[in-house]
């Protein structure tokens, strides 16, 4: 194994633009890791439509199913490739696939019992669920209770939960429901409070010991983008493992490449006249390499 890490990243590919692997494996690579990825569908473009039109039309391509993952899985532990020290997952589109997930994390704790689990529950936004509703109940009765680590945004952890959360307060309780259900790091990655997006981090670092809690406080860009929360579950992963203790630190770092590279994005569309609001912005990935790999920290933790 290499010195950082070893990922195995079940995600989306998209031909075109960047969300799922296209912008998750990138900058994990940047960060050291080597990253294997599996592609849980190939789409020409992204799917997310957003209530004003801002995105694409149509797509077009394949979905990769339960079984053909198990095939994948049984073809690299046939060559006794499948030791990993972590297991990335985002979008998952049907119970099916899941399903077959959780078989995958056995197996990669049958390899590497001490596999970290790193977990985007994506079932949504802004109240409203993108995936098939069943899956709400599978992630929480089986997958949460499996993660290592867990990246909801509010909506999300609050679909985990069946917890409300108005405020920071209900952010810091929804994070400790759901520790008792089995994730030692959960950070919520935006929690809309007053106009700006508050992060809440939390880190049970012993059973029976309260969590440290933080929130890292950052302004609402104006626009739309997509492949930021898996951008995000990428950085926090890949510098949480830098910094095990630090989940603050790991998050401060999160935070402050993701928002320059949201700022390069949207100062890039408005440097050709064009209008951030009118249309989702694909994110500039490859342009942003340097605020990867040493993020400026711009954005401070702030402990509870
Ligand atoms: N958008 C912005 C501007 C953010 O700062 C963050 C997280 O820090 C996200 C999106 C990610 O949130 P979500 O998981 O809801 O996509
Ligand atoms: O960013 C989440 C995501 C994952 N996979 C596909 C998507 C999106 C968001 O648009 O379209 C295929």
């Amino acid at each position: 194994p290499s010195e950082t890490g070893r990922v195995l990243s079940i995600q989306s590919h998209t031909v075109q633009g960047y969300v799922g692997n296209k912008s998750a494996v990138f900058p994990l690579q940047l960060l050291g890791y080597d990253v294997d990825p599996i592609n849980s569908v190939q789409f020409s473009n992204h799917t997310a439509y957003l209530k004003n039109d801002a995105g694409y039309p149509s797509f077009k391509g394949q979905v990769l199913n339960g079984q053909q993952l198990w095939e994948l899985i049984e073809g690299l532990e046939a060559n006794n490739l499948l030791y990993y020290t972590h297991l990335l997952t985002g979008y998952i589109g049907s119970v099916s696939f899941l399903n077959t997930i959780l078989e995958v994390v056995n197996k990669l704790r049958s390899i590497n019992p001490k596999l970290i689990y790193v977990c985007d529950p994506v079932l949504g936004d802004e109240g409203k669920l993108y995936v098939p509703s069943e899956l709400v109940s599978v992630y929480r009765e089986k997958v949460v209770p499996v993660a290592s680590m867990l990246t909801p945004n509010q909506f999300e952890a609050e679909q985990l939960t069946g917890f409300r959360i108005g405020s920071e307060r209900d952010g810091r309780e929804a994070c400790n429901i759901l520790h008792a259900a089995g994730p030692s790091k959960v950070v919520i990655t935006s929690i809309v409070i007053d106009g700006s997006l508050h992060l809440i981090g939390s880190h049970k670092k012993e059973k029976d010991q309260s969590p440290e809690q933080f929130k890292i406080v950052i302004p609402k860009i104006p626009a739309y983008f997509t492949g930021t929360g898996d951008l995000m579950t990428s950085l926090l992963l890949g510098w949480s493992n830098k910094y095990p203790d630090n989940l603050d630190k790991a998050a401060e770092l999160a935070v402050s490449s993701l928002q320059a590279l949201l700022q390069r994005t949207l100062n890039d569309y408005r440097s050709v006249g064009y209008d951030p609001q009118s249309s989702s912005l694909e994110i500039r990935l490859i342009q942003s390499q340097d605020d990867i790999r040493n993020p400026q920290v711009a954005f401070k933790a702030e402990k509870f």
